[in-house]
């Protein structure tokens, strides 16, 4: 242990401890704007300065560690004085209008700025506006970055794919694409974790709710919303609602309150997907084909875009099935448009996402024998569905539980578990065990596959399913993915089945999140997508009345010829 004194506070820390955590620990909070645990700890921003007695130049509290006798000042006049003058200096190269900013009212910058109590600049303000396509679904606001590299090493360190770089040195350096590419042209998988670890507004999903808000006012469109499971383990963390109150009966009763004519769940077409999925996965399994081990999950459009650039040539062992989100479209468009009597170009499909890289999925085309569009019209993510709420004035105490629409009304425990990092495989697992032995497992039998805490990365098992064993593995997190897939490749590990998510945690940890200045709250929200699955009604896929109802009226069996047609896809075209 070593002993010293921060702000006339005698305290004792254990070695290796950094200043900024001594301090958090015997509550005097240190601002910060650059620092990201075990990701970001650079020091850019140099507003953590602390005075040390003795040293004539200020020291940083995030990356200096304590040492024996030290005696520190975090807020006397000199580091006062120091830190004002770096926080005026950002704010001089930045686009300050914070009342049409994304982040206005959840901004570190801003909330330091105001602590700090600036209200002057005192240096020329100097903008740097680089290009951007506004229709690509992350949109960067070079006018408001400011350099605190957080993007950066969030996008190399945990998501391996380097995405952003530092250009120029001192004052003229800047951040951009690397490689001078347009954000197009780079592999970016969408995952949108810059965004949710961006502290300021320069980055953020392209924003569309005035489309769907036109589609709402157009009296010849049907609105036919859906919500993905983790969007309720969050939604309400924006609203200033507990876990508890923030029920997904709410976000049905307010996308009712706006308009929206139909309201579903994406868990019913999660259910869908284990059928589908799940059967082509037996399939394979039990032809035995070494060229098709492992198949890897579909439904997360991240992994997709990461697998399709990184290794192409592993894209043949993606399941064929089209994601929740996009079989709940198809599905919109064709069983359900014939059921209420409209021709699917009435029918605008809106998806509520906790997900940025579903902005991207969504321009996956639709066949219903011939060309029918896209299967989902529009993608909102959670935090663009609380903006909606906020414009339409709808106080969340307000909300009242209200059930989904008929015909698609069910979804199961399992379905809502997707959205947490396992749940795709332990929903999946239930099922295969059911169709193999012929009787339903115990509910919770494959729960070794879910993660037991933050960022594990890789969580393996292996189950027995009549005389076969079943090698499973679940990762989430592209950084984790890509040690996985490279572990696959060279041989040294070898499964049948794998779940890929891209976000740390899974859809839970999604880049349409909630923000909350670095904090990571994937594993909170993932407990409670379980407790929810404890206390469901129903806790298999193969058990929901609805799908069942769509097999018979509809589609058949599972891999049918239409199911097929409407939710499968080919990822090599
Ligand atoms: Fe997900 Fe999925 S779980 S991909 O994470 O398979 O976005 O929530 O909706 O489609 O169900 C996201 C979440 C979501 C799909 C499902
Ligand atoms: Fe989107 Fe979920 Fe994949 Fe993240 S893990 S990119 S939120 S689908």
């Amino acid at each position: 242990m070593v002993n010293l004194t921060i702000d006339g506070l005698a305290i004792r820390a254990p070695k290796g401890t950094t200043i900024m955590e001594a301090a958090a620990q015997n509550n005097i909070a240190i601002p910060k704007l650059c620092f990201l645990k075990e990701i970001n700890e650079i020091a850019a921003c140099r507003v953590c300065v602390v005075e040390l007695e003795g040293k004539e130049r200020l020291i940083t509290a995030c990356n200096n560690v304590v040492e024996e006798g030290m005696v520190i000042y975090t807020n006397s006049p000199k580091v006062r004085r120091d830190r004002r003058n770096t926080v005026q200096l950002i704010l001089s190269q930045h686009d300050c209008k914070c009342a049409t900013c994304f982040r206005n009212g959840n901004c570190a910058l801003q909330n330091i700025a105001s602590d700090l109590n600036i209200h002057e600049l005192p240096f020329e303000e100097r903008l740097e506006r680089q290009p951007w396509d506004q229709n690509f679904p992350l949109i960067r606001d070079s006018a408001k970055c400011i350099k605190c590299m957080r993007c950066v090493q969030i996008c190399d360190k945990v998501q391996s794919l380097n995405i952003w770089d530092l250009e120029g040195t001192g004052s003229r350096s800047t951040i951009n694409v690397t490689g001078h590419r347009t954000i197009g042209e780079a592999d970016c998988s969408l995952c949108g974790q810059c965004i949710t670890h961006c502290p300021v507004g320069a980055l953020h999903e392209r924003d569309d709710t005035e489309q769907v808000w036109q589609a709402i006012a157009d009296p010849k469109k049907v609105v036919v919303a859906q919500v993905a499971p983790a969007v309720r383990a969050a939604w309400g963390e924006q609203l200033g609602l507990s876990r508890d109150e923030a029920t997904v009966g709410k976000i049905m009763d307010s996308l009712k309150r706006m308009g929206v004519d139909y309201v579903f769940d994406t868990t019913f077409s999660a259910d869908l997907t284990i059928m589908e999925e799940g059967t082509e996965f037996l399939g394979r399994f039990t032809r035995g084909e070494t060229k098709e081990k492992p198949m890897f999950t579909s439904c997360c459009p991240g992994w997709i875009r990461f697998i399709k650039s990184q290794y192409p040539h592993l894209v043949p062992q993606l399941s064929t099935a089209k994601s929740p989100q996009q079989m709940f479209g198809a599905v919109m468009k064709s069983y359900f448009a014939q059921a209420i009597g409209r021709s699917p170009e009435d029918i605008y499909t809106l998806s509520i996402m906790p997900c940025v890289a579903k902005k991207g999925e969504r321009n996956m085309e639709l066949f219903d024998g011939e060309y029918a569009g896209h299967d989902v019209d529009a993608v909102l993510t959670t935090r663009e569905l609380v903006r909606m709420m906020r414009s339409a004035h709808i106080r969340p105490d307000t909300l009242v539980d209200r059930p989904c629409d008929a015909l698609m009304q069910a979804g199961s425990g399992a379905g809502v578990i997707f959205g947490a990092t396992g749940g795709v495989m332990e929903a999946a697992l239930r099922t295969a065990c059911y169709v193999v032995m012929g009787e339903n497992p115990p509910a919770d039998a494959f729960k070794q596959v879910r993660s037991q805490g933050q960022g594990t990365g890789v969580t393996t098992a292996e189950f027995h399913l009549g005389d076969a064993v079943v090698r499973t593995a679940v990762v989430s997190g592209l950084g984790n993915t890509r040690k996985l897939l490279e572990q696959i490749e060279k041989g040294e590990v070898s499964y049948d089945f794998v779940e890929v998510m891209a976000c740390p945690g899974g859809c839970v940890g999604g880049g349409g999140q909630p923000i909350h200045d670095g904090e990571e709250l994937a594993f909170e929200r993932g407990k409670n997508l379980y407790a929810l699955d404890s206390s469901a009604a129903l806790r298999f896929s193969h058990e929901n009345p609805d799908v069942q109802r769509l097999y018979a009226e509809y589609l058949g069996e599972p891999m049918s010829h239409r199911a097929h047609q409407l939710l499968h896809t080919d990822h090599n075209a």
